[in-house]
């Protein structure tokens, strides 16, 4: 049996008694250490185990007499700050936990779960970054967890066998995702740079941010579209060229949109507006009749105009320096200039009533007079376009006037249109700039950026679809986790079959499933003319209440049980946003504009919905036979998948330590379900069901062997590790001895740590040796 002095000998000042702990494994495992679960994790100090309970110290000094089965054991000091959770010998919530929040607590704030990158976000500028730390891991002067080793794994592989890489980036609204991409491009990017395509890719960020970040009440700078950045390289290594991807995760009526008309309280629109109306040269600000943001309702509306901390003027001096690095014209950037002032505009135009049908006309305003002259048409034909409807019969047609709410929808509808539409321009006017020339490419790396699991009090179509792609993202995670796990076991010709694998595809299949999924039923009840969102809750309902991932509810809700946590649903506003109808009068009135942008939006957004026969569409053959969001969604989903699915992963997830967005503070709890939600716990839980614990025979009978008492000096590794594992019992089913490694059980390695600090023991030199050494 133990005694006290070999397990406390990590901690010299503690003494420790312990029971006969004899054939019972958890109390074999309880050495001295456990975690009492007291609301949150607590650390105590076994002082006696009877047949059923525990005597636990607590750092007050209390005492508490608990059930073995609630105790979790711990994990000795020396494992106080792995750098690999895989390390872990107890690979238990709480033992994780504690690492994490010491590493954080120390400023290190990365951390591999296996083969997963945790990344802290320090809410403040930490000594981690620039050219220094690039040169010490392309050096490899530095073996200690970060974002530029992955980008250097990813660039090694692929120069090595020539494949294609993809660096995944997840975690939940600012955790920092986006500012980890940047890190990973700017290594990728100084690697072989020099030359002027990298800094043309890298300031690619600037302007995306502009156009698609905006402050929400969790991020000051969020991305509000999910992107993912394909950097080609030469056969030596030099980026020559890049592929932004956008449009693949969000569609034209999700809240990327919505946010242009309309913010919640302390949040803002995109942060171009705002750089526009404080940073325009005089000049521009005369072409565009610019005035500052306070004057654009779209923009006053909630009150909420600057951030904190942040220029807003200065940022759009160097939106435009980026700009025109990236090479995007003078002329170009002027008109899309104007089609943001051409936005503003129009949400400054009012309407006013003019029967008692509730019937309204367009106030005249210098809302209306502006925005035409921005877009490039006449007054009347945007007054006439904003407050009737054109209803074409035969060869005739009449015009409908429009109540308040329909006008005010049509005006909305056509600053939503333009501002999409100009987002979408950008990105393409940037890949052309980008577009990577002739020459032979020797692979690429692909960086995913995207918006992470949301769960709101109210969840609304948009939570809906975000949280669906993180499935999918999710089920990828767990493949290749798990393949990968098996190709190493494999290659190394241990026997894997009795590792147990649970994933989502039941979540997935719940909302892909034809005829009966969540979006194949969606889609059917939005062909419904009647169809109402309660309509739509009780068929879900109807259909679905047996599958246990679904749980129909009363009063128009829903949850889905997802890979993260569950999520309840509010159908209010669930076919409007699916059927996502195209306000035609817009693009009519747009179409024949003299401004050059405005008919290309037009023309585009026509050109897109080609009929089957490769025909262009007229606008008046153009209704709702339009795909519907959920389904658009999805088959963006699966192109960006496909993408993916031919290169090698590499996945960082961002953990948020506070929603305070504040340096210092660890939440417990939000930290725990971040851990939870990402799969990270899941992946080490897929770890622990095999053999989470490897080192090569050599690295065993260096570290084990002098426990033997014998001369093995000139023995090989292989027999030395042998006569380690007999001599100490170490069960058969615990371990797996493979070609080149020894494939370990959790908590395995744990154990031949204590004897081996048993045997060193009395010697307090070495037991500090002991405590610097990081195992
Ligand atoms: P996100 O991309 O994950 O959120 P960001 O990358 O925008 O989150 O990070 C949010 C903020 O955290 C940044 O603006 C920085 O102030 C700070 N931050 C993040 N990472 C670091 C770091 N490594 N060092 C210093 N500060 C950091 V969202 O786009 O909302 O899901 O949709
Ligand atoms: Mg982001």
């Amino acid at each position: 049996s133990q005694t006290a002095s070999t397990t406390s000998a990590a901690r010299p000042d503690e003494k420790m008694e312990q029971g006969d702990a004899a054939d019972y494994v958890l109390k074999k495992e309880l050495r001295a250490w456990c975690w009492l679960p007291t609301g949150k994790w607590e650390l105590g100090r076994v002082q006696s185990i009877s047949r059923d309970s525990a005597r636990i110290l607590l750092s007050d000094a209390k005492v508490l007499t608990v059930p073995v089965e609630n105790l979790l054991p711990a994990n000795p000091v020396m494992l106080d700050s792995v750098d690999d959770l895989i390390k872990l010998g107890y690979l238990n919530e709480p033992s994780v936990l504690h690492n994490l929040k010491h590493r954080y607590s120390h400023d290190m704030l990365y951390t591999k779960a296996g083969r997963i990158l945790i990344a802290f976000n320090p809410f403040k500028e930490v000594p981690l970054y620039g050219n220094d730390y690039m040169v010490a891991y392309r050096q490899k002067c530095s073996d200690s967890p970060h974002v530029y080793a992955v980008a250097d794994t990813a660039f090694n592989e692929m120069m090595r066998e020539g494949t294609n890489q993809s660096i995944i980036i997840s975690g939940e609204s600012g955790a920092g995702k986006t500012e980890t991409t940047k890190f990973a491009m700017q290594y990728l990017a100084a690697l072989r740079g020099g030359s002027e395509i990298e800094s043309e890719v890298l300031q690619t960020s600037c302007i995306l941010e502009a156009f698609g970040n905006a402050k929400t009440c969790r991020n000051d700078n969020s991305s509000r579209f999910g992107k993912l950045i394909e950097l080609h390289f030469n056969p030596s290594g030099r980026i020559c060229g890049a592929k932004i991807q956008t449009s693949h995760i969000y569609s034209y009526s999700l809240c990327m949109q919505s946010r242009v008309v309309q913010q919640a309280s302390g949040e803002r629109s995109y942060h171009v507006f705002y750089q526009l109306c404080a940073g325009a040269p005089p000049l521009l600000k005369e072409q565009l009749n610019l005035k500052p943001a306070y004057e654009y309702e779209y923009l006053k509306q909630n009150g909420c105009l600057t951030i904190d901390g942040v220029d807003d003027a200065q940022r759009f001096h160097k939106l435009m320096e980026a700009l025109d690095i990236v090479k995007i014209s003078k002329e170009d950037q002027e008109n899309a200039f104007a089609m943001l002032a051409a936005v503003l505009w129009l949400g400054n135009i009012t309407f006013t009533e003019i029967d008692n049908e509730d019937h309204v006309e367009v106030h005249m305003s210098e809302g209306v007079t502006n925005a035409a002259k921005l877009l490039g048409c006449e007054v009347c034909d945007l007054m006439l376009a904003l407050s009737t409807r054109k209803i074409q019969a035969g060869n005739d047609s009449t015009f409908q006037k429009l109540t308040l709410k329909q006008a005010i929808d049509a005006r909305d509808a056509m600053a939503k249109l333009i501002y999409a539409s100009l987002f979408d321009w950008l990105i393409e006017q940037i890949n052309k700039s980008l577009e990577v020339g002739k020459s032979r490419t020797g692979g690429s790396i692909s960086i995913l950026d995207i918006f992470g699991f949301e769960s709101f009090h109210k969840n609304s179509f948009e939570q809906f679809c975000i949280n669906y792609a993180n499935e999918r993202l999710q089920q990828h995670l767990y493949r290749h986790l798990f393949k990968l796990e098996q190709e190493e076991y494999t290659q190394d010709g241990i026997d894997w079959t009795n590792i147990n694998f649970v994933d989502n595809t039941d979540c997935l299949n719940l909302f892909e499933k034809k005829p009966l999924g969540l979006l194949p039923l969606l889609d059917e009840e939005s062909k419904f003319p009647t169809a109402t969102d309660l309509t739509l809750a009780d068929k879900l309902k109807q259909h679905l209440n047996t599958n246990p991932c679904f749980k129909g509810e009363m009063e128009g809700t829903f949850t889905i049980c997802h890979y993260a946590e569950q999520v309840s649903y509010d159908t209010t506003g669930f076919l409007e946003k699916n059927r996502d109808p195209l306000h035609l009068d817009s693009i009519q009135l747009l179409l024949p504009c003299s401004c050059q942008l405005s008919k290309l939006f037009a023309s585009h957004i026509l050109k897109k919905s080609q009929n089957p026969m490769g025909n262009l569409l007229q606008v008046k053959d153009f209704d709702q036979q339009n795909q519907s969001v959920g389904t658009k969604f999805k088959v963006q989903l699966f192109k960006l998948m496909q993408r993916l699915e031919n290169t090698t992963p590499h996945f960082v997830h961002c953990i948020k330590p506070n929603s305070k967005q504040l340096p210092g503070i660890y939440e417990h709890d939000l930290v725990l379900k971040q851990l939870r939600c990402c799969g990270v716990l899941e992946a080490v839980r897929i770890s622990r069901s095999g053999y989470p614990t490897r080192m090569t025979h050599q690295q065993f009978a260096n570290r084990y062997g002098f426990l033997l008492l014998k001369n093995v000096a000139s023995q090989d590794a292989l027999s030395v590790s042998v006569a380690i594992l007999q001599n100490f019992n170490i069960l058969p089913e615990m371990y797996q001895v493979g070609y080149t490694k020894l494939f370990f059980r959790s908590g395995q390695v744990t154990a031949l740590e204590d004897i081996r600090h048993r045997t060193m023991c009395g010697n307090l030199v070495v037991q500090k040796y002991c405590r610097g050494l990081q195992v």
